[in-house]
């Protein structure tokens, strides 16, 4: 889809002069553009991006969860005297008419924020260095957000995590069979349906009250943590449209799947897809500092093999969205979502054979 971007940029309060907007980042749902202004002989730098509306529904509650968040993060960190807050949480830039989001004639809801120089944002942890500190901050912002005011966030995407019910939906893309591709994934199914029973392992824990509910950011994936090029610590989350109530062991689970990985996620080469146990032992090392008085016996009890079931989720919700013809993630090619579903479960594979492994380094951190 084309857009125009330069009309777009224009409902915002941004002074100065549009210079150009190209796409930005590497993200599977929204559209994304770093658009520059020139202020007065200074370029300017901001993200203006479009909601996926197909996929979050309730854009006003979207946007309502995501301009609080970034207002108690950011003003917490002004409370407390930080340095660098306008780098280390998101900053909304308001419309002309004050409101944090625009919908443009066709229906499209565009926000702007901030951009947040001098950081970059990875597809896959080059050192343990990196995924400690990626770990913290996620961490840290659950900590964060621990005393956030106000009425529960609204759930924008209902269900997000509930890996028992995305395995119903596989199954019933299965049968439904929309883009005639059940009978070519047969192996895939099987790989599946071995290990159903761990879809209700963590949803059957919650519904015991023995996890308790959080606000998590659901989406801990490497590249929605910006990084400070200088320093190499974690500085800023992004991509806060599915901060909302949930469970620590989603968002650590996905920093496995993201952040110990040895490959990009649509690596085709699964021989080169293996969950590194420096890489983990550094997430995990990060995910309890910054949580350490937080988290209970059972999350602890369960670290290591939310790893396993959100990268088993994340394959899942490929192959689903392969055998429905490709309605959700964003697509480079027709085999992309297959590649990466298998990519996924050869993750899996790697993080089972060092499940007990992984669960003595969670007790010793
Ligand atoms: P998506 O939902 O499509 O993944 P994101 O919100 O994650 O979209 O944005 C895509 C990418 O853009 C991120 O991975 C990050 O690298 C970059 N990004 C997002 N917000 C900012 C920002 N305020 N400043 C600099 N880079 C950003
Ligand atoms: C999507 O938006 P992005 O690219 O950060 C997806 C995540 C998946 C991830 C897999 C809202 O994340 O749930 O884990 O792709 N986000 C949404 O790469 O579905
Ligand atoms: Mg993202």
């Amino acid at each position: 889809m084309q857009f125009d971007i330069r009309a777009i940029a224009g409902n915002f309060a941004i002074l100065g002069d549009f210079v150009s907007a190209t796409p930005h980042g590497d993200g599977h749902i929204n559209d994304t553009y770093a658009t520059t202004f020139n202020q007065g002989g200074t370029p300017v730098r901001y993200i203006v991006q479009r909601v996926n509306h197909a996929i979050f529904r309730d854009a006003t509650a979207l946007m309502s969860n995501v301009a609080r968040v970034c207002r108690h993060a950011g003003g917490r960190l002004r409370a407390d005297n930080q340095p660098d807050a306008s780098r280390r949480a998101l900053t909304l830039v308001p419309t002309r008419d004050g409101s944090d989001w625009v919908k443009d004639a066709a229906g499209n809801h565009w926000r702007c924020f901030l951009f947040i120089e001098g950081a970059a944002s990875f597809n896959v942890a080059a050192t343990p260095s990196l995924a400690f500190h990626a770990a913290h901050t996620f961490g840290e912002f659950t900590r964060l957000l621990s005393d956030l005011p106000g009425e529960r966030l609204a759930e924008t995407i209902p269900d997000f995590h509930h890996t028992r019910k995305r395995y119903e939906a596989f199954l019933s893309a299965l049968e439904t069979d929309a883009a005639g591709r059940s009978a070519s994934v047969a192996n895939e199914v099987r790989f599946l349906k071995d290990r159903e029973k761990d879809c209700s392992v963590i949803v059957d824990a919650i519904k015991r009250g023995e996890i308790p509910e959080r606000i998590t950011h659901n989406d801990t994936k490497l590249n929605n943590i910006l990084m400070d090029v200088q320093s190499g610590r974690g500085l800023c989350v992004v991509d806060l449209d599915t901060v909302m109530p949930g469970s620590a062991l989603y968002d650590f689970g996905d920093m496995v799947r993201s952040g110990a990985t040895s490959a990009l996620e649509d690596e085709t080469d699964l021989d080169a897809v293996t969950c590194r146990a420096d890489h983990f032992k550094a997430l995990a090392s990060g995910f309890i500092t910054a949580l350490k008085d937080t988290l209970n016996d059972r999350e602890k009890e369960l670290l290591a093999f939310s790893g396993k079931l959100m990268t088993l989720e994340v394959g899942m919700r490929f192959l689903t969205d392969y055998l429905c013809g490709d309605t959700y993630f964003k697509i480079a090619h027709p085999a992309h979502n297959l590649e990466r579903c298998r990519n996924q479960f050869a993750l899996v594979s790697s993080i089972e054979k060092q499940l007990s492994a992984f669960e003595k380094i969670v007790a010793r951190a």
